[in-house]
């Protein structure tokens, strides 16, 4: 780790109430001197907020009067003496007090993910926590943010280490049987396979967990259709609680399809509202704005229907839309539409204000008037948009590095099984179970190359 002092804005770039930046290294303190004056340096108390006005070292122009709070090595983030800042949040304030500082000597701008790489190097926190400061930054849903909480808290880490921990006994009793090898001929191998089997399970069944992280940009998208005039756009701005979309009682009212975001419980989502779509277009831009609303339902992850309830087609269990324009004719098209309208993921009966009979089962009576139904449907999207919110203990890894770690790690303890098996040669068994144990090290960090450091922080972002 090289000695000198980093700094790095924490808060994205733009303008906002307070914006904040961290300095990290062995000039913490002159940086207090050259931007607060000696006197403030000399009374620096760790973890107190102190107000401050500093100006530029050079110029000697009031840069702001801003707060700052310092840390005192080793009991901070990185483990160095850290200094936190935090300014007005004008990019032209942050700018010049970011120039301020890594103009002083032996301080340079930090590169992405330097302060974590530090706090691990320091032993403030393991491979699989460090990775996981990514995860609770960018989490796109609750479920995954209370599982990179987890993985913070150590919890893979704890797993892994007892698992190693395991594999270093197992590896113990080997290596003692290869140094008595040449004396006591045929090492007992009774009883090592359940040991060896059951180490590979803990290793498969980590291996299991993995899933991916959603992405931000990515949201889950739902897509309300339907009939014109069947009431999705008023359904979208009762969701939202405000009037976001166009509403009117002439049909066709939406053409292009509108987006909007949605919270839920689980997380964000894209809410889409489409044209109303009919077994046959009433001009060319009907047709058009048809097109678009199947294309966008192409790309939803749950697709919902939405009826007119007070319609009388409703009522009657076989009567939904696809079944009655099924039977007005059977051109291809119908058909397709028909396909569409049974293809819905839920089907939901709009105005329940007008209409009092019940509705076929399955579906969802909702008035965008009264409020109805609202939060059924909000209950039933987050249901099906997001993987339902773990329990304390589940914990999933999302790390492609620990994937491809704990990958090597079963293959090794395959290929031990197989030597226990067919061929047992203790040293070569030895030999495979420290394969194992370096394959599970490495994801803790406790064995790393500093390309595979490198890698890792380079992803993250810059301040972190
Ligand atoms: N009473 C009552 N009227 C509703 C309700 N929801 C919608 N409407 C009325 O139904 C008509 C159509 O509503 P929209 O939300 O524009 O329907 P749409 O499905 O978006 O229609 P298109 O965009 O034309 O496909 C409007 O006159 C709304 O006021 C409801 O829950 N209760
Ligand atoms: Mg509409």
């Amino acid at each position: 780790m090289d000695s000198q002092t980093i700094v790095a804005p924490m808060t994205p770039a733009g303008v906002s109430a307070v914006a904040a930046l961290r300095v990290s290294g062995p000039k913490v303190r002159e940086v207090v001197r050259a931007l607060f004056g000696e006197k403030r340096a000399a009374a620096l108390e760790p973890r107190m907020a102190n107000l401050g006005s500093t100006r530029d070292p050079q110029s000697g122009k009031l840069i702001d009067s801003l707060l700052y709070i310092f840390f005192e090595g080793p009991n901070s983030y990185t483990g160095e003496d850290v200094l936190e800042l935090y300014p007005h949040g004008n990019p032209l304030i942050v700018r010049d007090l970011l120039q301020a500082i890594r103009g002083l000597d032996g301080v340079r701008l930090a590169e992405p993910g330097e302060f974590t790489h530090r706090a691990f190097l320091n032993g403030k926190m393991d491979l699989t926590q460090a990775e996981s400061v990514a995860d609770v930054i960018h989490s796109a849903n609750r479920a995954e943010l209370e599982n990179a909480h987890r993985l913070l808290g150590g919890a893979l880490s704890k797993k892994i280490a007892a698992l190693a921990s395991q594999v270093k006994d197992i590896s113990a009793r080997l290596e003692l049987d290869v140094d008595f090898a040449e004396e006591e001929a045929d090492p007992d191998f009774a009883g090592w396979e359940a040991r060896f089997v059951a180490v590979r399970e803990s290793i498969q069944q980590v291996l299991n967990s993995f899933h991916g992280k959603a992405s931000l940009s990515r949201l889950p998208l739902a897509v309300l259709y339907g009939a014109p005039n069947a009431g999705k756009s008023s359904l979208v701005n009762a969701l939202l609680g405000e009037d976001r979309v166009l509403v009117s009682n002439v049909p066709g009212t939406t053409r292009d399809f509108v987006e909007v975001r949605l919270f839920l419980p689980g997380g964000e989502i894209r809410l889409v509202d489409t044209a109303g779509i009919a077994a046959q277009a009433t001009d060319e831009l009907d047709a058009l704005s048809q097109k678009k609303s199947r294309e966008i339902l192409e790309e939803a992850d749950m697709k919902i229907l939405v009826v007119d309830g007070s319609s009388q087609e409703c009522h009657s269990r076989e009567g939904e839309l696809a079944s009655r324009h099924s039977r007005e004719g059977e051109n291809l098209r119908m058909s397709a539409f028909a396909d569409m309208t049974n293809n819905a993921d839920l089907v939901v009966y709009s105005k329940s204000d007008l209409c009092a009979s019940p509705i076929p089962d399955g579906g969802l009576s909702v008035s965008s008037k009264t409020g109805e139904g609202l939060a059924e449907l909000r209950q039933a999207m987050n249901a099906s948009l997001f993987k339902q919110s773990a329990d304390a203990e589940d914990l999933w890894i999302t790390s492609e590095r620990e994937k491809a770690c704990l990958e090597d790690a079963l293959a090794g303890i395959d290929r031990a099984l197989d030597l226990l098996r067919n061929n047992p040669a203790v040293e070569l068994l030895a030999f495979e179970m420290q394969v194992v144990r370096r394959a599970l090290q490495s994801i803790t960090g406790e064995i790393s190359s500093e390309d595979i450091l490198q890698s890792i922080f380079a992803g993250f972002c810059i301040g972190k």
